[in-house]
């Protein structure tokens, strides 16, 4: 896979103009820590004042079908605009993404090199947050996503592209690092055994959601399917979640996934790509609030679904641990790296969260029990 490169000043104000963009470009720098698409916040002056846009290189590697991806986003925002509108919402630019339109009237510019580009309008007055703060920006959180996971609910027809197919098929992406652990392609196994054992040891469990969704106990509803904490904009004045961000993957899928992809990172009392294992642990007081907040907004969830919720934690951890692991054995050609070895870092802190939450599994559920109760 070919590495996009970082795009210059000249490069990013003749992207820029090809979009309904107002004033002066100033300039343009790489923004935020996301691991797919290269992300800029521009500075434009308008009449002396200046204002910002968020311009972004869709990882087209990783979205093969980048106008596919665009269509779901122009769908789901304005769907979710409207109904903010419809309450009487009046900050509506803050709290759903807004894409700006290229002056052809299209979501997405698509260069002469291949690259496809948009630009969002720039959320103000809000932070994105790599590790939780507090309790009650847990519960904050958790609240924000489950909102959301309501406010798409009725996206159905037509069905929204499957952007990236099978994306948290655990079965399949363990499939995928088996194959990636035969070829060996960068004599890396070796460096990895003990997370491979660990990984092969609990694969018994990997197709648990699927198949009581198979079987109609868990139902297929439109979800998010990449609820990290980062992808949720928190308002500096009120600590509340304004802006579900980071569309690229909202698709039919499980709402499981994206409970325990928020628990993954929302419990984690380290980074993700901590060196010190000692330092990683799940937090039983984030899982809580979390917990708390999601189950309070999640009114719509089935008995399968609840009886699952603790589970799906560690599951999705799990899985995010394989891709990694995967990975780092093919190259490192799907996440942003920024040293050697970054994605062995990140799979063994995945791997030491599911062992947490392995460990406090009893603890969890009943969190769950209580939570589902006062919700
Ligand atoms: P990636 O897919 O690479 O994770 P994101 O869409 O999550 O990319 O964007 C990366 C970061 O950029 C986010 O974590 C957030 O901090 C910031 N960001 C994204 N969209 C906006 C926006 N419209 N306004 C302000 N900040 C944004
Ligand atoms: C990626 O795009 P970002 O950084 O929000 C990835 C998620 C992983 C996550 C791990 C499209 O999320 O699936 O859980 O990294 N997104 C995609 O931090 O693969
Ligand atoms: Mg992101």
């Amino acid at each position: 896979m070919a590495e996009l490169g970082k795009a210059t000043q000249q490069e990013l104000k003749a992207i820029a103009s090809t979009f309904q963009v107002y004033g002066d470009f100033v300039s343009g720098c790489p923004y935020g820590s996301g691991h797919i698409n290269d992300t800029y916040q521009l500075t434009y002056s308008v009449g002396g004042a200046p204002m910002h846009y968020l311009l972004q290189r869709i990882n087209h590697h990783v979205f093969t079908q980048p106008a596919n991806v665009q269509q779901n986003i122009l769908r789901v925002t304005r769907h979710i605009a409207g109904k903010l509108r419809a309450q009487g919402v009046t900050d509506i630019s803050r709290r759903t993404l807004t894409l700006i339109l290229t002056h052809d009237g299209e979501p997405v510019h698509h260069d002469t090199e291949g690259n496809w580009w948009r630009m969002y309008v720039f959320v103000e007055g809000a932070k994105t947050y790599d590790q939780i703060q507090s309790t009650a920006q847990a519960e904050l959180v958790g609240e924000a996503f489950a909102d959301f996971q309501n406010m798409v609910a009725d996206l159905t027809e037509p069905r929204l592209h499957e952007t990236i197919p099978n994306f948290h098929n655990t079965v399949k992406r363990y499939e995928t690092l088996t194959a990636a652990i035969e070829k060996d392609a960068f004599n890396r196994a070796k460096d990895v055994k003990d997370e491979i054992e660990f990984v092969t040891a609990r694969a018994n469990t990997f197709g648990r959601l699927l198949e009581r969704c198979a079987k109609g106990e868990i139902p297929e509803r439109i979800t998010h399917n990449d609820t990290k904490l980062n992808n949720v904009m928190l308002d500096d004045a009120t600590g509340k979640g304004i802006c579900v961000i980071d569309l690229d993957t909202v698709m039919p899928g499980l709402a499981l996934y994206d409970f325990g992809d928020m628990c993954r990172t929302s419990t984690a009392n380290a980074a993700e790509d901590e060196q010190d294992l000692s330092k990683v642990f799940s937090r039983m007081d984030m899982f809580e609030a979390i917990a708390k907040g999601y189950c309070r907004g999640a009114k719509f969830l089935t008995q399968g679904e609840k009886e699952e919720l603790a589970f799906s934690a560690q599951l999705i951890t799990m899985t995010i641990g394989i891709r990694f692991l995967t990975d780092y054995l093919q190259g490192d050609t799907y996440f942003h790296i920024k040293r050697p070895g970054h994605n062995v870092d990140r799979c063994r802190t995945q791997l030491k969260m599911v062992k947490s939450m392995e460990e406090q599994a009893e603890t969890m559920e009943a969190i769950i029990q209580k939570a589902l109760a006062e919700a």
